[in-house]
Protein backbone atom coordinates (compact mmCIF):
# COMPACT_ATOMS: atom_id res chain seq x y z
CA UNK A 1 0.00 0.00 0.00
CA UNK A 2 1.33 3.25 -1.05
CA UNK A 3 1.06 6.26 1.41
CA UNK A 4 1.66 9.71 0.42
CA UNK A 5 1.67 12.77 2.86
CA UNK A 6 1.75 16.38 1.96
CA UNK A 7 3.74 18.27 5.11
CA UNK A 8 5.82 21.10 6.10
CA UNK A 9 8.01 19.11 7.74
CA UNK A 10 8.91 16.14 5.56
CA UNK A 11 11.73 14.34 7.90
CA UNK A 12 9.59 14.29 10.92
CA UNK A 13 6.48 12.44 9.34
CA UNK A 14 9.10 9.93 7.46
CA UNK A 15 11.06 9.22 10.68
CA UNK A 16 8.13 9.17 13.09
CA UNK A 17 7.60 5.96 10.66
CA UNK A 18 10.83 4.40 11.09
CA UNK A 19 10.64 2.89 14.36
CA UNK A 20 9.50 -0.95 15.30
CA UNK A 21 6.63 -3.11 13.04
CA UNK A 22 5.53 -0.05 10.91
CA UNK A 23 9.43 0.68 10.03
CA UNK A 24 10.24 -2.91 9.34
CA UNK A 25 6.59 -2.48 7.28
CA UNK A 26 8.01 0.29 4.98
CA UNK A 27 11.59 -1.55 4.83
CA UNK A 28 10.33 -4.83 3.86
CA UNK A 29 8.09 -3.03 1.27
CA UNK A 30 4.81 -4.04 2.71
CA UNK A 31 4.12 -0.59 2.55
CA UNK A 32 5.40 2.37 0.40
CA UNK A 33 6.02 6.29 2.55
CA UNK A 34 6.60 9.17 -0.27
CA UNK A 35 6.49 12.37 1.36
CA UNK A 36 6.13 16.01 -0.07
CA UNK A 37 6.96 19.44 0.67
CA UNK A 38 4.70 21.96 -0.74
CA UNK A 39 7.33 24.37 -0.59
CA UNK A 40 8.69 22.78 -3.11
CA UNK A 41 6.31 23.41 -5.67
CA UNK A 42 6.11 27.41 -4.93
CA UNK A 43 7.78 29.89 -7.20
CA UNK A 44 8.58 33.30 -5.66
CA UNK A 45 11.85 34.06 -4.01
CA UNK A 46 10.45 33.40 -0.55
CA UNK A 47 9.68 29.88 -1.19
CA UNK A 48 6.03 31.60 0.32
CA UNK A 49 3.33 28.92 1.30
CA UNK A 50 1.26 30.82 3.99
CA UNK A 51 -0.82 33.86 3.97
CA UNK A 52 -2.91 36.27 6.01
CA UNK A 53 -6.60 35.64 5.52
CA UNK A 54 -8.79 37.60 3.65
CA UNK A 55 -11.12 39.43 6.28
CA UNK A 56 -8.33 40.13 8.47
CA UNK A 57 -7.39 38.51 12.04
CA UNK A 58 -4.31 36.81 13.51
CA UNK A 59 -2.68 33.61 11.94
CA UNK A 60 -1.65 33.09 8.40
CA UNK A 61 -3.51 30.48 6.14
CA UNK A 62 -1.98 28.05 3.93
CA UNK A 63 -2.46 28.96 0.14
CA UNK A 64 -3.93 26.83 -2.14
CA UNK A 65 -1.28 27.50 -5.08
CA UNK A 66 1.14 25.26 -3.94
CA UNK A 67 -0.97 22.49 -2.71
CA UNK A 68 -2.67 22.10 -6.20
CA UNK A 69 0.94 21.78 -8.05
CA UNK A 70 2.14 19.57 -5.31
CA UNK A 71 -1.25 17.26 -5.80
CA UNK A 72 -1.09 17.10 -9.18
CA UNK A 73 2.80 16.14 -9.06
CA UNK A 74 1.86 13.29 -6.59
CA UNK A 75 -0.87 11.80 -8.83
CA UNK A 76 1.68 12.38 -11.89
CA UNK A 77 4.06 10.18 -9.58
CA UNK A 78 1.44 7.09 -9.79
CA UNK A 79 -1.89 6.62 -11.18
CA UNK A 80 -3.33 4.53 -8.47
CA UNK A 81 -6.17 6.51 -7.55
CA UNK A 82 -6.51 7.69 -3.70
CA UNK A 83 -8.48 9.46 -1.64
CA UNK A 84 -6.87 12.55 -0.57
CA UNK A 85 -7.75 12.48 3.67
CA UNK A 86 -6.79 16.21 5.56
CA UNK A 87 -6.04 16.52 9.35
CA UNK A 88 -8.09 18.06 11.12
CA UNK A 89 -9.94 18.85 14.54
CA UNK A 90 -13.20 19.75 12.47
CA UNK A 91 -12.61 16.08 10.58
CA UNK A 92 -14.84 12.91 11.27
CA UNK A 93 -13.82 11.13 14.52
CA UNK A 94 -10.99 8.12 13.46
CA UNK A 95 -11.10 5.08 14.95
CA UNK A 96 -10.46 1.14 13.87
CA UNK A 97 -13.17 0.65 11.85
CA UNK A 98 -12.13 3.67 9.32
CA UNK A 99 -8.57 2.10 9.63
CA UNK A 100 -9.69 -1.08 8.55
CA UNK A 101 -11.58 0.79 6.02
CA UNK A 102 -8.71 2.19 4.79
CA UNK A 103 -6.27 -0.66 4.88
CA UNK A 104 -8.46 -2.10 1.87
CA UNK A 105 -7.14 0.53 -0.67
CA UNK A 106 -4.21 0.35 -2.06
CA UNK A 107 -3.06 4.14 -1.51
CA UNK A 108 -3.89 7.37 0.54
CA UNK A 109 -2.72 10.85 0.17
CA UNK A 110 -2.63 12.64 3.22
CA UNK A 111 -2.78 16.32 3.92
CA UNK A 112 -0.97 18.10 7.20
CA UNK A 113 -1.51 21.55 7.56
CA UNK A 114 -0.11 24.02 9.51
CA UNK A 115 -0.73 27.75 11.02
CA UNK A 116 -4.55 27.93 11.19
CA UNK A 117 -5.38 26.10 8.50
CA UNK A 118 -5.91 25.59 4.54
CA UNK A 119 -7.76 27.98 2.00
CA UNK A 120 -10.93 26.54 2.15
CA UNK A 121 -11.39 26.39 -2.28
CA UNK A 122 -8.50 23.61 -2.16
CA UNK A 123 -10.39 21.72 0.99
CA UNK A 124 -13.86 21.66 -1.09
CA UNK A 125 -12.29 20.66 -4.42
CA UNK A 126 -9.50 18.23 -3.18
CA UNK A 127 -10.33 16.41 -0.19
CA UNK A 128 -12.46 14.01 0.11
CA UNK A 129 -12.24 13.24 3.50
CA UNK A 130 -11.31 15.47 6.64
CA UNK A 131 -10.21 13.22 9.67
CA UNK A 132 -9.74 13.93 13.71
CA UNK A 133 -7.93 12.06 15.74
CA UNK A 134 -9.38 13.37 18.74
CA UNK A 135 -10.72 16.91 20.30
CA UNK A 136 -7.66 18.74 20.79
CA UNK A 137 -5.89 21.24 19.12
CA UNK A 138 -2.08 20.55 17.74
CA UNK A 139 0.54 22.82 15.87
CA UNK A 140 -0.09 20.73 12.83
CA UNK A 141 -1.11 17.21 11.32
CA UNK A 142 1.88 15.25 11.05
CA UNK A 143 1.06 13.19 13.95
CA UNK A 144 -2.33 12.99 13.01
CA UNK A 145 -1.15 11.72 9.73
CA UNK A 146 1.39 9.68 11.12
CA UNK A 147 -1.18 8.34 13.67
CA UNK A 148 -3.44 7.48 10.92
CA UNK A 149 -0.69 5.91 8.78
CA UNK A 150 0.23 3.70 11.90
CA UNK A 151 -2.72 1.88 12.31
CA UNK A 152 -3.50 1.06 8.77
CA UNK A 153 -0.01 -0.38 8.41
CA UNK A 154 -0.14 -2.55 10.93
CA UNK A 155 -3.43 -4.07 9.76
CA UNK A 156 -1.45 -5.24 6.16
CA UNK A 157 -1.19 -8.27 5.68
CA UNK A 158 2.63 -9.95 6.85
CA UNK A 159 2.98 -7.11 8.66
CA UNK A 160 2.15 -8.55 12.70
CA UNK A 161 3.23 -11.87 12.88
CA UNK A 162 0.79 -14.61 13.93
CA UNK A 163 0.89 -14.36 17.84
CA UNK A 164 0.50 -10.52 17.15
CA UNK A 165 -2.42 -10.95 14.99
CA UNK A 166 -4.54 -13.54 17.35
CA UNK A 167 -4.65 -10.72 19.77
CA UNK A 168 -5.80 -8.07 17.46
CA UNK A 169 -8.33 -10.66 16.57
CA UNK A 170 -9.68 -10.45 20.00
CA UNK A 171 -8.98 -6.96 19.78
CA UNK A 172 -10.56 -6.09 17.02
CA UNK A 173 -14.10 -6.68 18.41
CA UNK A 174 -14.41 -3.50 20.26
CA UNK A 175 -13.51 -4.44 23.47
CA UNK A 176 -10.35 -2.75 25.59
CA UNK A 177 -7.46 -5.01 26.33
CA UNK A 178 -7.35 -7.16 28.92
CA UNK A 179 -4.57 -6.76 31.81
CA UNK A 180 -1.54 -8.04 31.32
CA UNK A 181 1.24 -9.97 33.73
CA UNK A 182 5.23 -11.03 33.24
CA UNK A 183 7.68 -12.43 35.13
CA UNK A 184 8.90 -9.85 37.94
CA UNK A 185 12.25 -10.41 39.69
CA UNK A 186 11.58 -7.63 42.79
CA UNK A 187 7.39 -8.35 42.68
CA UNK A 188 7.37 -12.12 42.15
CA UNK A 189 3.80 -13.26 41.37
CA UNK A 190 2.08 -11.59 44.16
CA UNK A 191 -1.11 -9.74 43.02
CA UNK A 192 -1.00 -11.93 40.01
CA UNK A 193 -4.40 -13.35 39.76
CA UNK A 194 -4.30 -17.09 40.31
CA UNK A 195 -5.84 -18.13 37.19
CA UNK A 196 -2.89 -16.97 35.41
CA UNK A 197 -0.53 -18.99 37.12
CA UNK A 198 -3.01 -22.39 36.78
CA UNK A 199 -2.09 -23.33 33.32
CA UNK A 200 -6.02 -23.99 32.65
CA UNK A 201 -6.50 -22.37 28.86
CA UNK A 202 -9.86 -22.32 28.55
CA UNK A 203 -10.22 -20.92 32.24
CA UNK A 204 -7.67 -17.92 31.18
CA UNK A 205 -9.29 -16.75 28.10
CA UNK A 206 -12.90 -16.68 30.04
CA UNK A 207 -10.62 -14.98 32.41
CA UNK A 208 -9.37 -12.47 29.78
CA UNK A 209 -12.78 -11.84 27.97
CA UNK A 210 -14.50 -11.46 31.42
CA UNK A 211 -11.73 -8.60 32.08
CA UNK A 212 -12.10 -7.31 28.70
CA UNK A 213 -15.67 -6.87 28.70
CA UNK A 214 -15.13 -5.15 32.48
CA UNK A 215 -12.71 -3.26 31.65
CA UNK A 216 -14.46 -1.39 28.84
CA UNK A 217 -17.67 -1.08 31.17
CA UNK A 218 -15.86 0.90 33.96
CA UNK A 219 -13.80 2.80 31.47
CA UNK A 220 -15.78 3.70 28.04
CA UNK A 221 -19.34 2.54 28.55
CA UNK A 222 -19.99 3.95 25.63
CA UNK A 223 -18.43 1.32 23.27
CA UNK A 224 -20.39 -1.42 24.69
CA UNK A 225 -23.63 0.65 24.23
CA UNK A 226 -23.31 0.65 20.35
CA UNK A 227 -22.80 -3.69 20.77
CA UNK A 228 -24.76 -6.30 20.86
CA UNK A 229 -23.73 -9.11 23.42
CA UNK A 230 -23.72 -12.57 22.86
CA UNK A 231 -25.32 -14.43 25.68
CA UNK A 232 -21.79 -16.06 27.11
CA UNK A 233 -20.84 -12.01 26.87
CA UNK A 234 -23.38 -10.43 29.19
CA UNK A 235 -22.72 -13.58 31.64
CA UNK A 236 -19.11 -12.82 31.89
CA UNK A 237 -19.81 -9.29 32.49
CA UNK A 238 -22.66 -9.87 35.16
CA UNK A 239 -20.16 -11.81 36.95
CA UNK A 240 -17.48 -9.00 36.81
CA UNK A 241 -20.18 -6.58 38.05
CA UNK A 242 -20.96 -9.42 40.72
CA UNK A 243 -17.23 -9.48 41.63
CA UNK A 244 -16.46 -5.70 41.30
CA UNK A 245 -19.05 -4.82 43.68
CA UNK A 246 -18.01 -7.48 46.56
CA UNK A 247 -14.69 -5.85 46.33
C1 LIG B 1 -5.23 27.15 15.02
C2 LIG B 1 -5.85 28.21 15.62
C3 LIG B 1 -5.34 29.35 16.22
C4 LIG B 1 -6.23 30.27 16.75
C5 LIG B 1 -7.60 30.04 16.67
C6 LIG B 1 -8.09 28.90 16.06
C7 LIG B 1 -7.19 27.99 15.55
N1 LIG B 1 -7.40 26.85 14.93
C8 LIG B 1 -6.23 26.37 14.59
C9 LIG B 1 -6.13 25.15 13.89
O1 LIG B 1 -7.09 24.40 13.79
N2 LIG B 1 -4.93 24.88 13.33
C10 LIG B 1 -4.74 23.66 12.64
C11 LIG B 1 -3.42 23.10 13.03
C12 LIG B 1 -4.80 23.81 11.15
C13 LIG B 1 -4.71 22.44 10.54
C14 LIG B 1 -3.53 21.66 11.07
N3 LIG B 1 -3.46 21.79 12.49
C15 LIG B 1 -3.99 20.84 13.29
C16 LIG B 1 -4.50 19.62 12.94
N4 LIG B 1 -4.11 20.96 14.60
N5 LIG B 1 -4.71 19.89 15.10
C17 LIG B 1 -4.96 19.06 14.11
C18 LIG B 1 -5.62 17.82 14.30
C19 LIG B 1 -5.84 16.98 13.23
C20 LIG B 1 -6.52 15.78 13.45
N6 LIG B 1 -6.95 15.45 14.66
C21 LIG B 1 -6.75 16.26 15.71
C22 LIG B 1 -6.09 17.46 15.55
Amino acid sequence: MRFDVISLFPDYVSHCLKAGVVGRAFERSIAQLHTWNPRDFTHDNYRRIDERPFGGGPGMVMMADPLLECLQAIKDADVTPAPVLYMSPQGRPFNQAKARELARLPRVILLAGRYEGVDQRFLDTHVDQEISIGDFVLSGGELPAVTVVDAVVRLLDGVLNDADSAIQDSFEQGLLDCPHYTRSESLGTAGVPDVLLSGNHALIARWRRKQSLGQTWLKRPDLLGSMALSKQDAELLNEFKTEQNAN
